[in-house]
């Protein structure tokens, strides 16, 4: 560290490119228990999915272990991981829901 710094004074680098803020997928993450109707539910009322899609969605979780509900900003993707994660212990059961950040463009 600097003199200055150390002191309390602040260097600032100016950067032209602006970024969009990061999006996050929303995980569904199969598991033993939770009823398949529940996760279509889910996926309908929480993701505004169609019943037809929600059903695939479902399915491709149950078979392959995880799958994309939604994609959103960071507080939306938080936001819908509490809602379900209280809906489905409220229900009883274990469902695992998280939000992971996409790859930086
Ligand atoms: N595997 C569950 C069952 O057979 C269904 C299920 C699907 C659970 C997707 C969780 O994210 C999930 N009842």
């Amino acid at each position: 560290m600097t003199r200055r710094e150390g002191e309390g004074h602040t260097q600032t680098l100016e950067r032209t490119q602006t970024r969009r803020p990061r999006l996050y997928r929303v995980l569904l993450l199969n598991d033993d228990y939770t009823p398949m109707d529940f996760v279509v539910m889910v996926l309908t009322r929480y993701f505004r999915k169609a019943e037809h899609d929600a059903q695939l969605i479902m399915l491709a979780v149950h078979h392959k272990g995880r799958g994309v509900a939604g994609v959103y900003s960071r507080d939306v993707a938080e936001t819908k991981v509490a809602q379900v994660t209280s809906h489905a212990r409220a229900e009883g059961y274990p469902l695992q829901v998280v939000a992971e950040p996409e790859a930086e463009e």
